[in-house]
């Protein structure tokens, strides 16, 4: 049995080129690294890679990891400016004993050294959106940080090994340096090839707090399905927060066992993912919580279609 799911409705794409490298006895590692990478090289995705929103200072800092779960093998890289694949340095980084997670100038000595693509991945849209928000930011009551989409995966291939892999620009506007959850093992992602994976995305100060891909993994290891799995820590999680904090971040965690079942929960309104297994075809679902429940129905082809419209149109300065 193959499989793979995905944050976001984003990772469609990156899935149908995962799926032919697994149905073809690829492996988990290459499935999610090529599909991650076409998230990251899409220019209109303005949470991950190349066209990702910049920090406060307008430098695009980015976060990934990859996870593989047989081996145990890790590597991250955090606030990597200028190069065009960080889940492929975080792969690179993976198979060394130690150094296994790197950040900044460090990061981007490493990705030089072994030869990785340099890009100035700032674009012009992603720039026009940073002068937009500001002015948004002066004039109406909203969150510098609303609008974040990280892309989180795990993969299971037909021998048996899992992988999980993460990428994202992080929070837009975040300081100069700030690291979120997503190349943080155990919280952004996981993966125990004896057992399942699971990767968040979110509010990466509130994620950690829950430790969440681990805490999933554990569970899932207790026998509980990936859905029961990904519930339980979701809503335990936005709960304890509430009570001890006042409220909880955005959380959103998908999950896959080593059998290919699947499982996707959240406290957020509006949270998408991605699937697609040997058994299920390639197939983006939109997600809402009924009590501490999530109901998952197929994204409609208009509910596609506009996705990408909106992604796509052209943007004014105002
Ligand atoms: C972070 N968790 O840097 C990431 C952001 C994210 O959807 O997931 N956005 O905190």
């Amino acid at each position: 049995m193959w499989g793979i799911i995905a944050t976001w409705r984003m990772a469609k794409e990156g899935l149908d080129k995962a799926s032919n490298i697994l149905s073809q006895q690829g492996t988990a590692g290459d499935a999610i690294e090529t599909a991650i990478k076409e998230v990251e090289d899409f220019p209109y995705y303005k949470s991950v890679g190349y066209g990702g929103l910049p920090n406060k200072d307008m430098e695009v800092e980015l976060d990934a990891a990859y996870m593989d779960g047989t081996t145990f093998d890790i590597g991250a890289i955090g606030a990597l400016k200028d190069f065009a694949n960080p889940i492929s340095i975080a792969r690179s980084l993976s198979k060394n004993k130690v150094n296994n997670l790197l950040v900044g100038s460090g990061a981007e000595a490493y990705a030089h050294k072994a030869g990785f693509e340099r890009k100035n991945m700032l674009t012009e849209r992603a720039k026009t959106h940073f002068k937009n928000r500001v002015k948004d930011l002066q004039e109406f009551e909203i969150s510098p940080y609303s609008g974040h989409d990280t892309v989180g995966m795990v993969s299971l291939d037909n021998l048996g090994n899992m992988v999980a892999g993460t990428s994202t620009s992080g929070l837009f506007m975040k300081e100069k340096g700030r690291v979120g959850d997503s190349p943080i093992i155990g919280s952004g992602l996981y993966v125990d090839s004896e057992v399942g994976g699971a990767s968040a995305t979110g509010l990466g100060e509130d994620l950690m707090k829950g430790v969440v891909s681990y805490e999933v993994v554990r569970l899932m290891k207790e026998n509980l399905s990936p859905q029961e799995a990904v519930e339980k820590v979701t809503f335990d999680l936005d709960k304890e927060l509430t009570e001890r904090r006042g409220s909880s971040g955005d959380i959103s965690i998908v999950a896959m066992n080593n059998k290919g079942e699947w499982g996707v929960a959240s406290n957020i309104e509006n949270f998408s993912f991605s699937v697609a297994t040997q058994i299920h075809e390639n197939t983006v679902y939109r997600t809402i919580r009924e009590g501490n429940h999530m109901i998952h129905t197929v994204a409609s082809e208009e509910w596609m279609k506009n996705y990408l419209t909106e992604r796509m149109r052209p943007l004014e300065e105002k």
